[in-house]
């Protein structure tokens, strides 16, 4: 070869070095639409028209700007749900919390790079119920040339799981704050937009999954639901999961998939039964007997050459209240802790938290019956702010919040025995201060105050272990004992159970304000929210970047 053809030569080879790491432009244009299906006529908002919103593709690494330009009649904020946005606070989203509000008419650019992380997460809008509509997948690829650390699939599926209410959505929840009561529950649950059959609506067509034989998929299903904690199962094929909110885990399979709102999880499936039409069934679970949202969205899986009008494989449809089987899916969820993917479990704690979880009831002069249903973390029902806790602190604008969220509960009881008398809750703008690179415990416990649920946590900025769980009050001599410090599940939402407990840890090595709270929007609105901030630590490289000129002011 002459040596200028080989130096060419060589610099093809390299060439990939270079393309590794892309920057990804999206344009995300917010706007109302009109819709005259899924059984009701309403104008609704969405991204670039589409619902669910368009899928976010970026490998490890990537950089990733999305101009959101808001042409709808509501605020808008979009939040990338799970991406740690390691020093790019200003672009995690949620509303008053790390930002202002994009106004009618004004446009913000989120502009962020992904960094260890590798999966299936969502975004979505992050400011009143907004996200019920507004919301998409983001796929993020492992770096190029790096194999998935399981067997590559033949093709792969994204399975986005929602919830419909046949009124405007805004006025659910305004309704909601008016009276007091809980929010009217959704009319039905969607498959990539396909409801499935719901009571007095004439049947439109579900969601169908179209397989051919002997390939193998990757499904990538995402609980991007309001308030309801479902279950995802497809008649006839066994699930292999091999990752949870894009974070690799030990592959075990399983015949029904469990996600709270906020959670992802990635599972393949091999088309190797009969030709034939397979049920899809997804429906909610709620171990609380306070409601009946029994509405089961169904789809199909339709293998290729199947002749017409085949009949359709049943399945066995989970029960509302089948905790075993949320069970069966949680306990199996392992982090992968390879020489790759290593779990780095935090091993000696700096903070060690103790949050309740609680719903409350608060005097209220204008709702109905004199009160209104709130939700707390250790007695504080979150206020929002008026302007952004980000913001505040960066600017260091006094008045805005307080840094004495207490570690503890103000009180000791028996949090899952009989609720005390008093069940009103203290309000209050409180963060929780870190410092940079101090490790954290969280022990959420639930308790039985009014309505005792699960509830599931999510955390903004950081990935945390989910290092314990368990029945009753938390017993810190006997239960950190039986605690995984070695490949416990790595995720970004939990579910605390009904009348118990969970032990999640994480590093505090991402300076900024970091938002808690519950994904189920109903908690979310009545309280069930706090905030860390994590200061600076010494070195430049460790302090949030200045706020981009083009965040939106309030
Ligand atoms: C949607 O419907 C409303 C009310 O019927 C109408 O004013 C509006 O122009 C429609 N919008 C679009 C984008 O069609
Ligand atoms: C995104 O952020 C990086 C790092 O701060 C900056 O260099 C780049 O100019 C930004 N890009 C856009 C389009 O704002
Ligand atoms: C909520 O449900 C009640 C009872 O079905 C109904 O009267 C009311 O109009 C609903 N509210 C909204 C905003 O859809
Ligand atoms: C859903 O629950 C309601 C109220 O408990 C019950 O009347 C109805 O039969 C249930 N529907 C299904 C499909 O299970
Ligand atoms: C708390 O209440 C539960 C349920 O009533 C009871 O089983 C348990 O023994 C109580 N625990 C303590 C420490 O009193
Ligand atoms: C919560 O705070 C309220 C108001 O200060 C108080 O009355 C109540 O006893 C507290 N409840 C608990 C469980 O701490
Ligand atoms: C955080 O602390 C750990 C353990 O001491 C250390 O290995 C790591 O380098 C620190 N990270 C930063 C960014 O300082
Ligand atoms: C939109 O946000 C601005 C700034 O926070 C606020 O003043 C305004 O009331 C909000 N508008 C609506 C309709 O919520
Ligand atoms: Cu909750």
């Amino acid at each position: 070869m002459q040596p200028r053809l080989l130096a060419l030569f060589l610099m093809a080879l390299s060439l990939p070095a270079f393309v590794q790491c892309l920057v990804r432009h999206y344009n995300f244009r917010v706007a109302t639409t009109n819709t005259t299906k899924l059984c009701s006529t309403k104008s609704f908002v969405t991204v670039n028209g589409q619902f669910p919103g368009p899928t976010l593709y970026a490998r490890e690494d990537d950089t990733v700007i999305v101009r959101v330009i808001n042409h709808a009649k509501e605020n808008v904020t979009i939040h990338w749900h799970g991406i740690k946005q390691f020093r790019t606070g200003w672009s995690d989203g949620p509303a008053y919390i790390t930002q202002c509000p994009i106004p009618p008419g004004q446009s913000y650019v989120y502009n962020f790079t992904i960094r260890g992380q590798r999966g299936t997460l969502l975004w979505h809008a992050h400011v009143k119920w907004l996200r019920a509509t507004v919301h998409g997948a983001i796929v993020i690829l492992p770096k190029r040339g790096i194999p998935y650390p399981f067997p590559k699939p033949d093709k792969e599926k994204i399975i986005i799981l929602g919830e419909w209410w046949k009124s405007d959505v805004e006025a659910v929840l305004q309704e909601s704050i008016m009276t007091g009561f809980p929010p009217n529950l959704s009319d039905a649950h969607t498959i990539n937009g396909h409801p499935g059959p719901i009571p007095g609506c004439s049947s439109q067509g579900g969601y169908t999954l179209h397989v051919e034989t002997g390939k193998k998929y990757l499904l990538r299903i995402i609980n991007a639901a309001m308030n309801d904690e479902l279950f995802f199962k497809i008649g006839g094929h066994k699930l292999i999961v091999v990752e949870a909110d894009a974070s690799y885990v030990k592959p075990f399979e399983i015949d029904t998939i469990f996600l709270s709102p906020g959670q992802t999880t990635n599972a393949l499936l091999t088309a190797n039964q009969d030709f034939g039409k397979y049920l899809i069934a997804v429906t909610p679970f709620m171990d609380a007997p306070i409601f009946f949202d029994n509405v089961t969205a169904i789809g199909t899986l339709r293998y290729k050459g199947t002749p017409a009008y085949p009949r359709t494989i049943p399945t066995t449809i989970p029960h509302l209240n089948e905790t075993p089987l949320t069970n069966n899916f949680i306990d199996s969820l392992r982090s992968l802790n390879s020489n790759d993917y290593p779990a780095q479990v935090p091993l000696t704690i700096d903070h060690s938290l103790f949050f309740t979880v609680s719903v409350g009831l608060n005097p209220c002069g204008t709702c109905v019956n004199g009160n209104k249903l709130v939700s707390d973390i250790n007695n504080i029902s979150f206020v929002l702010p008026t302007i952004a806790l980000l913001q505040a602190h960066y600017f260091n604008i006094k008045g805005v919040f307080t840094d004495d969220f207490p570690s503890s509960p103000p009180i000791v009881f028996n949090y899952t025995g009989t609720q005390p008398v008093n069940i009103q809750t203290n309000t209050g703008t409180k963060v929780y201060r870190l410092a940079f690179n101090s490790t954290v415990q969280v022990i959420l416990q639930g308790t039985a105050m009014i309505a005792p649920e699960n509830h599931p946590l999510h955390l903004h900025g950081f990935n945390f272990f989910v290092v314990g769980k368990g029945l009753g009050n938390f017993d810190p001599e006997k239960d950190t004992k039986s605690f995984n410090l070695v490949d416990p599940v790595e995720r970004n939402t939990v579910g605390v159970p009904n009348a118990g407990w969970i032990a999640i840890r994480f590093r505090a090595d991402n300076p900024g304000v970091w938002f808690m709270h519950c994904h189920l929007e109903v908690h979310t609105t009545w309280g069930l929210q706090m905030a860390f901030l994590v200061d600076k630590g010494k070195d430049p490289s460790q302090s949030l970047l200045p706020p981009p000129y083009d965040l939106p002011k309030c």
